[in-house]
């Protein structure tokens, strides 16, 4: 038994190595987020065995800050000509880890290229999408009424407050001058909202409740302490907490300002390549996956109109 599964096992070793012919195997495993660096090349690369696929485009030419330039309808399409000089797509493997391979002027000289296939050909789309949020831990969807049914929260959206932020990007959903995240919505996940604070009992939250504790004063102009756009810090009686959430105190300071908004921004940069022709490689499309890069996280800040 023991010398039928050794010669099996020897009759894969020869399969295996029969495979040298013209075909080149590659698996094309790699994970969905490739980085990007200099002028500009983006790569993705792999270990076990050590792998890349890389990009590199000087026609057009780019930066990363251009790919977040985007239009009315938040993305940006790119597309270049693979010609092996001026845009190049090449797949290499190494004797060692390539991490330091491409963003480096000298190559780490312990680091060899031991296969090198690039492409005569091809079609490189980089498409970014730019996706807003305000952060606040309430799902953008579940922040629109939908009244226009297209679950679309950016069309004809829900402004509770008023102030020209709809509530999916407004960090301040009742414009209170307390922050939504500070109100405990209470949003979880695959369950939806579980016990969200109501102060004042009134069956509005207090994320969208603009006189919390019910005492007729606006949150807002419960600014007794310190006047500045933020009623947390104004306590008149530790022992009862902040004014804005007390019945009992009910002096009125006006405010005068809106707090200001901080809008997420997250650019999803995605790179496929079509018509790719590697030698000996039969196919012919490969998706880089995302960019991951610190650069694709941004905010604007807005600080809205006060009435
Ligand atoms: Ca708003
Ligand atoms: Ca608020
Ligand atoms: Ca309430
Ligand atoms: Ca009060």
């Amino acid at each position: 038994m023991r010398y039928l599964s050794m010669l099996a096992c020897l009759g894969l070793l020869i399969l295996s190595s029969c495979d040298d012919g013209d075909i080149i195997t590659v698996e094309f495993d790699f994970d969905d987020t490739f980085e990007a660096c200099g002028d500009l090349v983006f790569f993705n690369i792999k270990e076990d065995p050590y792998e890349s696929l890389s990009l590199k485009i000087t026609d057009p030419v780019i930066t990363l800050d251009s790919l977040y330039v985007v239009d009315s309808t938040f993305t940006k399409i790119i597309t270049a000509t693979i010609d092996g000089t001026k845009n190049t797509f090449n797949y290499r493997s190494y004797n060692a880890n390539p991490e330091n391979f491409f963003c480096n002027d000298v190559p780490p000289s312990d680091v060899t290229v031991t296969n090198d296939l690039a492409s005569s050909g091809g079609i490189a789309t980089i498409t970014t999408t730019l996706i807003e949020d305000d952060n606040d831990g309430i799902p953008a969807e579940v922040e629109d009424k939908n009244l226009d049914g297209d679950n679309d929260p950016s069309t004809m959206p829900t402004d509770t407050d008023g102030d020209g932020i709809p509530d999916y990007l407004d960090d301040d959903d009742d414009g209170d001058n307390v922050k939504t995240a500070s109100e405990s919505p209470n949003y979880v996940v695959g369950v939806g909202f579980v016990d969200s604070l109501d102060t004042d009992g009134d069956g509005i939250p207090d994320y969208l409740d603009p006189d919390d504790d019910g005492d007729g004063i606006l949150t807002r102009d419960e600014e007794s302490k310190s006047q500045d756009q933020n009623p947390t810090n104004d306590i008149t009686f530790s022992t009862l907490g902040a004014d804005y959430l007390t019945a009992e105190v009910d002096s009125l300071v006006q405010a005068t300002k809106y707090r200001e908004h901080t809008i997420k921004q997250t650019y999803e940069v995605k790179i496929e390549l079509t018509n790719i022709q590697l030698p000996g490689v039969s196919q012919d499309y490969f998706d880089l996956g995302i960019l991951d890069d610190s650069s694709t996280n941004k905010n604007r800040y807005v600080t809205p109109e006060f009435p």
